[in-house]
């Protein structure tokens, strides 16, 4: 199949979590005949929801296309996850849009849940409609909706629809360009009818804020409002157009995408009101303009990755400039790798894939193993030097730690690992800093949890996980001189080593030191360094719970040896016992690692956010304005294992807007209480 030559649109469907996204994706679809009927999530019969984590859990786990056909159009939706854990993916599906489609329940109060994806959208200029969704929900509220809308992101949002009825009674919409009425049908359709008289003062109020906004941006128009001359319906059409296109104005449709509602009119705005993809301005990293010439060299962007274990790696791209085709290599500018050859080129329709032979600007399209590329990379043909911007992602907040249940899978689980994170780059494997232990990193429990289970459906290695160990440390608080001695007598040869030991607290943070002051040769050189080994592993091992022993200082001061059974094994286990005999005297305590905390957070939570963080011990350093307008950064020191799980908490307080940083800052004496239940736990468990 030859690329079409149709105009193409690449739409993301965006908005919060559970507005209904896949649903109405699923009802455009059905609507142009794409399929032939509408899938539902219940069922886990949807297009896009098409991978197993996603049926399971009833909600978009991962970024899915579906392209549909629609008057000498194509369209091409990139349907993506709206909880909160998924965002750093959405938010890299952008990178194929050239529009995009919010969607929102008709509640004022979620309309705070888009902040961050509307921040996202404007950042890249990515002209945005509002689809205010399931008005046929009994607590639907429209005209509330459009003013959270309003006062959240300014006047540039406008009414285009009009609902007629909610809830039960949400049978059609007002058009208010127009001003005609149109009642739905069960199709996704909708037929011209009278307008409801109750709706005549209303519509008309609504029809002139609508020319008022319009007005902002067209002089000639606002001339014809001053003069009260009703403009003619084509230039409010192409004003409409032009100013979403130019991400003037956001205009907002009515839907409940479940009953078919609203899908007609919806594929209209998006053919009057979204760009086509050769319309939309594509810039190079020194934001160089690039011309979309099918002739010209390839440049393509990776959007998303996806494997499948059989068929293998899928990257979508979206093709900027040149015609990608099967037989004509590919270099990863951003990794500068060498050239491949596409395994093939498809379209996508969920998981269904459609071999194409080429595809031109504009185009969406997966194409078939590509060893080395990665969702943000630069694609180009051989010998262009083009690259494309470099795609910031946010740092992870969630951690878990993973092994293989068997020993044996230790080396398939770091290949699936490696495969699990070219899919999703916005998780991150790391090696715990005091712990040693193997963590996954992503943007919340769910997103981790997501995770998990991938490795273990796709590459069937089954993992054993756990909240990582919070490092505590022992350390001491006073010294002492202390006696090691091991005698032992064994037929033959015996074994014999003594030391004294002189050790002191050393200042927080300063780690261990070994060092000696024999005199006269009592310890003999050579055995000097057993010593020290028999020391340092004997500090492994805390006297409290079993924690390294940290900032101690130990002086090997006085010894003896004997010439035939002395040995270095003998000295060794000297210095263990001398460390075992004495640290517990010197009054040891339990340490806990203290993690420094920038919470950013809208200003109304900061109080809330203040209130956690003191209840989890913690020691508020400053707060204020943040860089984004409206937000507050609370700077805390805070006990690690009071934080690690803190995003989902902070998520709840704050609508899912809250985040935040941390780093390991120093190690603190932990209350007398925690510290014994933090040795009960670890005896417990050892
Ligand atoms: N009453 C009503 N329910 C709807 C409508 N659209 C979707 N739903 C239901 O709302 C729930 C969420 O729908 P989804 O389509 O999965 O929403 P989503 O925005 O894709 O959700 P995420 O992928 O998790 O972000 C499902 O149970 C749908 O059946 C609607 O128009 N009206
Ligand atoms: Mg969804």
């Amino acid at each position: 199949m030859g690329q079409s030559t149709s105009p193409l649109r690449n739409v993301a469907v965006i908005g919060p979590h559970h507005s209904g996204k896949t649903t109405l994706i699923e009802a455009l679809l059905a609507r142009t005949g794409a399929v032939p009927r509408r899938g539902t999530i219940a069922e886990g019969s949807t297009t896009t929801d098409c991978d197993p984590e996603s049926i399971t859990r009833q909600q978009s786990c991962a970024v899915s296309f579906a392209w549909t056909p629609y008057h000498d159009n194509e369209i091409t939706f990139i349907d993506t996850p709206g909880f909160v854990d998924f965002l750093e993916e959405t938010k890299l599906a952008l990178l194929g849009a050239d529009a995009a489609i919010v969607v929102i329940e008709g509640i004022p109060g979620r309309v705070a849940q888009v902040t961050a994806l509307v921040e996202a959208l404007q950042a890249r200029k990515l002209p945005h409609l509002f689809v205010v969704n399931k008005l046929d929900r009994p607590e639907a509220n429209f005209t509330a909706t459009l003013h959270a809308l309003r006062e959240q992101f300014g006047n540039h949002v406008v009414a285009e629809h009009l609902p007629i009825g909610l809830g039960e009674r949400f049978s059609g919409y007002v058009d208010l360009v127009n001003q005609s009425a149109y009642a739905y049908d069960q199709s996704g359709g909708a037929a011209e009818i009278t307008l409801p008289d109750e709706l005549v003062t209303l519509v008309r109020e609504e029809h002139a804020t609508l020319l008022e906004a319009l007005g902002d941006f067209d002089d000639h128009l606002l001339e014809e409002l001053i003069e009260g001359i009703e403009p003619p319906l084509d230039e409010v059409e192409l004003d409409l157009s032009h100013e979403t296109h130019e991400d003037l104005v956001a205009p907002v449709l009515v839907a409940a995408g479940m009953l078919g509602f609203g899908a007609e009119p919806l594929l209209d705005a998006i053919l009057r009101l979204c760009p086509a993809s050769d319309e939309a301005p594509h810039v190079d990293a020194e934001g160089r303009a690039i011309d979309p010439d099918p002739k010209g060299p390839v440049i393509a962007l990776v959007c998303k990755t996806t494997i499948h274990p059989q068929s293998g790696k899928l990257s979508v791209v979206r093709v900027i400039s040149g015609t990608v085709t099967s037989d004509r290599a590919l270099v990863d500018l951003t990794r500068g790798t060498p050239k491949e050859r596409p395994g093939g080129l498809f379209r996508l329709m969920g998981k269904r894939q459609t071999p194409i032979e080429q595809a031109a600007p504009g185009s969406l399209i997966a194409i078939a193993r590509l060893e080395h590329a990665r969702t943000g990379d630069t694609l180009a043909s051989e010998g262009t030097k083009v690259l494309l911007p470099a795609v910031k992602m946010a740092e992870q907040v969630f951690a878990v730690a993973i092994r293989p249940k068997e020993r044996l899978d230790e080396a398939k689980l770091s290949q699936a690992l490696q495969r699990l994170l070219d899919e999703d780059p916005t998780l991150r494997l790391e090696r715990a800093r005091f712990t040693n232990e193997l963590e996954i990193l992503g943007h919340g429990e769910q997103h981790v949890q997501v995770a998990c289970e991938r490795l273990s459906r796709k590459y069937n290695v089954k993992l054993e996980t756990h909240v990582p160990t919070v490092p505590y440390r022992e350390a001491i608080q006073s010294g002492i001189e202390v006696h090691g001695r091991y005698k032992h007598q064994t037929g033959g040869h015996g074994q014999f080593g003594d030391v004294w030991l002189r050790i002191e607290p050393r200042e927080r943070g300063h780690g261990v030191t070994f060092g000696e002051k024999v005199v006269g040769g009592v310890v003999p050189r050579q055995f000097i360094p057993a010593v020290e080994k028999g020391v340092r592993e004997a500090l492994e091992r805390g006297p409290l719970a079993g924690y390294p022993v940290i900032d101690i200082d130990v002086v090997l001061y006085d010894g003896q040896y004997h010439a035939v059974d002395s040995s270095e094994q003998s000295f060794k286990t000297a210095g263990s016992l001398a460390i075992r005999e004495g640290v517990p005297k010197c009054q040891p305590v339990l340490l806990e690692p203290i993690v420094k905390v920038a919470v950013t957070v809208p200003t109304q939570y900061t109080s809330g956010v203040l209130s956690q963080l003191t209840a989890k011990r913690g020691h508020i350093l400053s707060f204020n304005g943040a860089e984004k307008t409206g937000y507050d950064v609370v700077l805390a020191l805070v006990p690690h294992g009071e934080i690690a799980r803190y995003i989902t908490e902070l998520r709840t307080l704050t609508q899912g807007l809250g985040t935040y940083r941390w780093e390991h800052d120093h190690f603190e004496v932990v209350p007398p209480k925690l510290a014994q239940q933090v040795a009960e736990t670890t005896v417990s468990t050892t």
